[in-house]
């Protein structure tokens, strides 16, 4: 049975591509899970796709990925920012993550500087597009083949 990885997009990720896309980019969700998709299939894994706007409910979409896989993909979107429960969830189930942000959030606004995520996160990658689900994916895959 091939080992899977959770991807987890948080608030608002699901009009990517319908607004902003000065900022965002043209692509949707969709297209980010199509790129997550291939690159999980290119080094062996199944994926498993959730999007929430709600903060309990991307909790219990982690908590439920300890029961069948084996890392997990995240971009909690403006969560990553204020959420000391995604972070405590992350650490409760013990899998390695990647920490995605299609923009450069190091470039933007101050408070989004600050992530509760990256410091307990097995990469972070930011600003390369809907690229970086690719990178976390494949990223993933070496994480777990050491
Ligand atoms: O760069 C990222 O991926 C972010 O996680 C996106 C979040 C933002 O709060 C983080 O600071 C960085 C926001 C996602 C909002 O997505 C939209 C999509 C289309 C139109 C408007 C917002």
């Amino acid at each position: 049975m091939n080992r899977r990885i959770l991807v987890v997009n948080g608030p608002n990720l699901n009009l990517l591509g319908t607004r902003a896309p000065e900022m965002y980019g043209s692509e949707t969700l969709a297209d980010a899970e199509r790129i997550a998709a291939e690159a999980a299939r290119e080094v062996g894994f199944d994926v498993r796709f959730v999007q929430s706007n709600s903060e309990g409910a991307l909790v219990d979409a982690i908590h439920e990925a300890r029961h069948d896989c084996d890392a997990v993909v995240i971009n909690a979107g403006a969560y990553t920012h204020t959420s000391v429960a995604i972070r405590d969830a992350l650490e409760a189930v013990s899998l390695p993550f990647a920490e995605v942000h299609i923009t450069n959030v190091y470039a933007r606004e101050p408070f989004r500087h600050h992530s509760y995520l990256s410091d307990v996160a097995s990469c972070v990658i930011a600003g390369a597009g809907i690229r970086g689900y690719d990178f976390a994916v494949r990223r993933l895959a070496e994480v777990l083949a050491a």
